[in-house]
């Protein structure tokens, strides 16, 4: 498949890379084949966890144009999957994934953010 342009290359060194590989240590909640997820080191809520897909993805414009249907299908089932585990479905909760410089994404491999146990109202950009 023809890579899309603009993306920086993936640093195999980058935190949530070495996280896979067991590298470092996470307080992880949920894994399967397509994902792996744990508490975020700086929680902004009272459950912040982090999803992470197993393969290697810079950003959602990287996965969502290059990860395969069943990567694609497999991680987001298991970030609906660690939300309801984590009992946030009745009171609700936040997903977010900040893409690139103006999204203010640091760590650069996919990740989405879910945010909850407390009310986070409604976003501001
Ligand atoms: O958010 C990156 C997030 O990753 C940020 O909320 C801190 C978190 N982080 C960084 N290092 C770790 C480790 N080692 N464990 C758990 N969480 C971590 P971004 O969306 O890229 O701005």
């Amino acid at each position: 498949m023809t890579r899309i342009t603009g993306l920086p290359p993936y640093d195999p060194q980058n935190i949530f890379a070495r996280i896979l590989r067991g590298e470092i240590p996470c307080k992880r909640v949920h894994e399967d084949e397509f994902a792996l997820a744990f508490h975020d080191i700086n929680p902004q809520t009272p459950v912040h966890v982090l999803v992470i897909p197993k393969g290697a993805y810079v950003s959602h414009a990287d996965f969502s144009a290059h990860a395969s249907d069943a990567e694609v299908a497999g991680f987001w089932r298991a970030v609906g999957r660690v939300a309801r585990d984590l009992g946030l479905e009745s009171a609700g909760y936040r997903i977010l994934s900040n893409m690139g410089e103006d999204g203010g994404q640091e760590v650069p491999h996919f990740h989405v953010h879910i945010f909850g146990g407390r009310r986070v109202g409604r976003m501001v950009p």
